[in-house]
């Protein structure tokens, strides 16, 4: 019932991808439908290698829409749903603008899970990749709640694992990506809108030896991504359909904090040795960390040369919010049989130069 078998098979399999694990709130924005679709076209490339989604929203169908692109790209990745888990359908209560379309993957794609509740739980998932990954090897790119992660952290020795959750992430992880907060200081949704006492949690208590880059609001919001998606797309394209249910209004434009967050969790700052183009992102800063205030997820970025683990992401040099986007097209938009995620020639070719 479980996929702890072909965790196994693809990790012995699939050699030189960055491996990586993502914890998604996919219900609520389309931006999350970005991410996954960046991470199985960078696994299809061999550049990632997707070991697990971890849902940290309730809704059934968060896993199943997970499930219905996954298979899309034709991969069959472990997937945890939240527990307890419930039927919800999203409903823009805040707005008043955005449209439901996790339920529509669900029922409308081919998914290789059939029930949410047939999946393992976050922390059995979790703590499963972990234990068999190679030392120091994982990204953990958290996209949403840190509830799962507090959970993680928290959790015990038990039959999957004799090391504590905190043992496991210090043996195993070497980076945790998170989008969440605004830098240096601020409120965003992700640290403060559902479980803010797990973001002080997780950010507090994470293992000094495990590096943290931090993705915040400020530069993902102007990064208006999805425009070329219906000209580009072939029809019977999930990412299509779900940017289209979601924006609506006959747009398919989004802001793209999840994707550029993903982006990094698979290149880092690694990007001429693995697509040929000079890295987009850069830190922001050399030292400190980020201090939560638990009551309401509010972040403030501490300046201690004492701490380098901690960084904060912006754009490189000479790159701009249209240049990001256009390159994030260029991957919802993927070919999938172009087994190559190189882009230099083709991004030098749509942008004139700018590269
Ligand atoms: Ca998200």
């Amino acid at each position: 019932m479980y996929h702890f078998v072909s965790i196994e098979t693809d990790s012995a399999e699939r050699q030189g991808g960055q491996p990586i694990i993502i914890d998604t709130d996919l219900f609520s924005d389309v931006d999350d439908v970005g991410a996954l679709t960046i991470a199985n076209v960078f696994h299809n490339c061999g550049l990632a290698d997707l070991r697990g989604i971890v849902i940290n929203s309730p809704s059934q169908y968060g896993a199943l829409a997970a499930s219905a692109l996954c298979t899309y790209f034709g991969n069959d990745v472990p997937i945890s749903a939240f527990r307890p888990i419930t039927n919800d359908t999203f409903f823009d209560s805040y707005f008043y603008l955005y449209g439901e379309y996790a339920s529509k993957l669900a029922h409308n794609w081919p998914r290789k899970i059939e029930t949410a509740a047939s999946t393992p739980t976050p922390v059995e998932l979790y703590r499963t990749i972990l234990s068999s990954a190679d030392d120091k090897s994982i990204h953990i790119i958290s996209l949403g709640f840190l509830t799962n992660l507090a959970d993680l952290l928290r959790s015990k020795s038990d039959h999957i694992s004799h090391l504590s959750g905190s043992q496991l992430i210090s043996a195993k992880v070497s980076e945790l990506i998170v989008m969440g907060g605004q830098y240096p200081s601020g409120w965003e949704y992700n640290f403060g809108g559902g479980d803010p006492e797990s973001t002080a949690y997780v950010i507090h208590h994470w293992p000094k030896s495990v590096n943290i880059t931090y993705s915040g609001y400020e530069l993902g919001v102007d990064i208006l991504s999805g425009q070329t998606l219906v000209q580009r797309c072939p029809p019977d394209s999930p990412v299509l359909s779900a940017y289209q249910w979601y924006v609506g209004r006959g747009s398919t434009i989004r802001s793209s904090w999840d994707p550029i967050t993903t982006l990094y969790g698979i290149l880092g700052l690694e990007w001429f040795s693995k697509i040929g183009i000079r890295p987009m992102l850069a830190y922001s800063n050399e030292f400190g960390y980020n201090n939560i205030t638990a009551t309401n997820g509010s972040n403030a970025w501490v300046n201690d040369t004492g701490v380098s683990n901690q960084h904060w992401l912006r754009l490189a040099e000479g790159f701009t919010n249209y240049s990001m986007a256009g390159m994030l097209d260029e991957y919802f938009t993927h070919d999938p049989s172009l087994q190559s995620c190189f882009r230099y020639e083709v991004l030098s070719a749509n942008h004139n130069g700018a590269f």
